[in-house]
């Protein structure tokens, strides 16, 4: 278990989970959180114990996006330069949970606004709280979608509800955003963490190699023609074909008993 005070990490059962932890301030993101979540998805990286991951928040929000009491204009000195904290910050950790090769489960608890909801929408399967609510609230401050939310939005929406959420910042709720496809469901607040754990786990329990090139796959879809995707099939599913886990999963069948994976 390792633990920083903004980002609170454990690890069970091959489960990696980060908790983000500045709940009053509806665990909008400073520096120290910033970093504290890139070393999670770090060790998530690099760690072979770690075969998903599970990002949630504390208290009643998931994450409010920029903590807006760092940008105080009535503090004096030269406007910041947010195209630099974007590289700095952001995109980093965008980069690596669209690269891990392992499982990221998303349990939005809370108000995801901002940055915070764009975050949520790049992990890979993306549970919310009947009462969470998603806001592409760039828009009420004179800024535009970050944290890949113009690039997800679009792909997953088209550019009518695209343009529409991020242009009037009107609060979606889980159920629609279920509806629309964004996110994969929303359930009741009480089994939210029941249920997000119980997917975290399962998933950390399967053939995660497989996962993970499965995961590499579907991304690449998005740019890639048929024939670029079908060769990248062949070179996935071979090197899927080498793995323990294969060997496992089809010898398990053939026994007619549950197999155990290993990540390998
Ligand atoms: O700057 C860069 O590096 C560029 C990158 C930008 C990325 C972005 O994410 S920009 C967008 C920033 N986020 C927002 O604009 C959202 C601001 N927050 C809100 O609009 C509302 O708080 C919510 C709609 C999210 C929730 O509303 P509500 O009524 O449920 O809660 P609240 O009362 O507004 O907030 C509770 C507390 O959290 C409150 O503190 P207090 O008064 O109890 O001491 C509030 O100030 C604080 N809080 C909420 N969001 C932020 C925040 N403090 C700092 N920064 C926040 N983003």
């Amino acid at each position: 278990m390792t633990s920083s005070e903004t980002v609170l990490a454990g690890l069970a059962g091959g489960v990696l989970t980060l908790r983000l932890n500045r709940p009053e301030k509806l665990n909008s993101f400073n520096e120290e959180m910033h970093l504290a979540l890139r070393a999670g998805f770090q060790r998530a990286q690099d760690d072979p114990q770690v075969r998903a991951v599970l990002l949630t928040g504390s208290g009643r929000g998931f994450c409010a996006g920029q903590d807006l009491g760092d940008r105080d204009p009535r503090k004096g000195g030269p406007a910041p330069d947010l195209g630099r904290t974007l590289e700095t910050f952001y995109n980093p950790n965008l980069r690596l949970i669209r690269s891990l090769e392992k499982p990221v489960v998303c349990a939005v608890n809370g108000v995801a606004a901002g940055a915070g909801a764009n975050i949520a929408f790049a992990c890979d399967i993306v549970l919310a709280a009947q009462s969470a609510k998603f806001i592409q609230a760039f828009s009420k401050i004179g800024l535009i979608p970050d944290a890949g939310g113009s690039w997800s939005l679009t792909r997953i929406l088209g550019e009518p509800r695209a343009k529409a959420l991020a242009l009037t910042a009107e609060p979606l709720s889980a159920a629609k955003a279920a509806e629309w496809g964004l996110i994969w469901k929303a359930v009741e607040d009480e089994s939210l963490m029941i249920q997000a754990e119980e997917l975290a786990q399962s998933l950390a329990a399967g053939p995660t190699l497989g996962l993970g090139l499965t995961k590499r796959l579907i991304q690449a879809a998005a740019v890639n023609s048929l024939d670029e995707q079908l060769d990248m099939e062949r070179d996935c599913q071979r090197a899927a074909g080498l793995s323990a886990d294969y060997a496992e999963g089809v010898t398990a069948f053939l026994e007619k008993r549950k197999p155990e994976f290993q990540g390998r």
